[in-house]
């Protein structure tokens, strides 16, 4: 998911763009805005920190674009695109580690298991994902 300051720095083309030329698959996208409730949600496992009220207050500063993208490790995989948590302990080349800062305006989420996939998936597209055969995979994968 693109974060509000992602959507309002005009990066989604430039992160959509990073996971396309990965050769993860894209099978579902949407901007919008979410309520403070639907964010408790997605961020329920971090109800009890310190940091919770700021991160909803963030999430719900503008529009988000959420996405899902398929792929062999697609979850793993996307976490080495965004980089570290906080920024500054990001690599160059990782998406945090090129374009943003703060741990409060870091851009952009990615869900941290398969697991953890699933149920955001769930949560955020309730109609499920547009499966489709990707061409280009099968120079991707080695056959
Ligand atoms: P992740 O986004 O890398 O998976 P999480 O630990 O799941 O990191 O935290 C969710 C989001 O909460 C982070 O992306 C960041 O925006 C914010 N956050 C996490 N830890 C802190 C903190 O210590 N201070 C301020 N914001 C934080
Ligand atoms: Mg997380």
């Amino acid at each position: 998911m693109i974060k509000p300051d992602g959507v309002q720095r005009g990066l989604v083309g430039e992160i959509i763009s990073r996971f396309e030329r990965r050769g993860l698959k894209l099978v579902a996208i949407k901007v919008e805005s979410p309520s403070k409730e639907h964010l408790e949600k997605h961020y329920s496992d971090l109800a009890s920190k310190p940091f919770f009220p700021s991160l909803i207050k963030y999430m719900t500063s503008g529009p988000v674009v959420a996405m899902v993208w398929e792929g062999r490790g697609a979850a793993s995989l996307g976490r080495q695109l965004l980089g570290q948590t906080n920024p500054t302990a990001s690599a160059p080349g990782t998406i945090r580690g090129d374009f943003c800062i703060d741990m409060g305006s870091n851009l952009i989420h990615g869900s941290d298991s398969q697991e953890s996939a699933q149920k955001e998936i769930d949560l955020w597209f309730p109609n499920g994902v547009t499966e489709y055969q990707l061409d280009s995979a099968k120079w991707v994968y080695e056959q």
